[in-house]
């Protein structure tokens, strides 16, 4: 039994016809979109829009349909993965790289469930590196104030050059250890000019599914 793929497929059964769909990132959130591409086949009529180009393509090769976000004024329930989820459902997310547009499709969301396998699940957030998207201009300068606030940042690199996302940001990747005030840190980091966006997810999640080594899954 995969963990991530029974999660995945549990929390699929939300999905109803007629639905506007957020689909998620990651390894996770890849069996979500495999679960709705057989439901498709079988006859589901939704609509889909994807928070990274990989989930695009995936969802394009399984005929779900996709629709541009212009063309959108709702997304009823998204389904994506997290790094880290506390008991409170707040999170981290972003290890993939795709933070920015998973936020924005989150706060559009009706609803966004995340799935997860028992490894995600935290006590308190911060031992996963944050993740923090920042524009490439003055990105020496935006690491000093990520210094100054203690994230001990990181530019996450590809080979020898940033990585850098779908929306052409690098991301600085923050050792917090153990965030105390996640509300108050999230606020503080977009207040840095040069910072796009931070992977806290705070009071976002309607519920998190978790599953297990032992074929179950429990929804927090
Ligand atoms: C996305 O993919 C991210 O927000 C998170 O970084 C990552 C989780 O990936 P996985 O499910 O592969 O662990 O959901």
């Amino acid at each position: 039994m995969n963990p991530k793929k029974i999660a995945a497929e549990e929390a699929v059964k939300l999905v109803e016809d007629g639905m506007i769909i957020g689909l998620g990132t990651g390894s996770t959130a890849y069996w979500a979109i495999e679960r709705i591409g057989q439901r498709v086949k079988e006859g589901l009529r939704i609509q889909s829009v994807a928070t990274s180009k990989r989930s695009e393509e995936q969802a394009r090769r399984l005929g779900i349909p996709i629709i541009p976000l212009e063309d959108i004024e709702r997304i009823d329930l998204t389904i994506d993965g997290a790094d880290e989820a506390d008991g409170d459902r707040n999170l981290i997310k972003g290890g993939g790289g795709a933070l920015l547009r998973e936020k924005i499709i989150a706060t559009h969301s009706k609803r966004l469930v995340i799935v997860a396998d028992e490894s995600k699940t935290v006590d308190t957030l911060g031992r996963f590196p944050l993740p923090v998207e920042i524009v490439s201009f003055g990105a020496n300068l935006t690491l000093l104030r990520l210094t100054a606030l203690e994230g001990h940042p990181h530019i996450r690199m590809e080979g020898d050059r940033p990585y850098v996302t779908d929306n052409g940001n690098w991301i600085a990747d923050c050792r917090f250890e153990a965030i105390a005030d996640a509300p108050r840190l999230e606020r503080e980091l977009n207040l840095i000019p040069g910072v796009v966006e931070n992977g806290l997810f705070i009071g976002m999640a309607s519920s998190v599914y978790v599953g297990h080594a032992d074929g179950s899954v429990t929804v927090q």
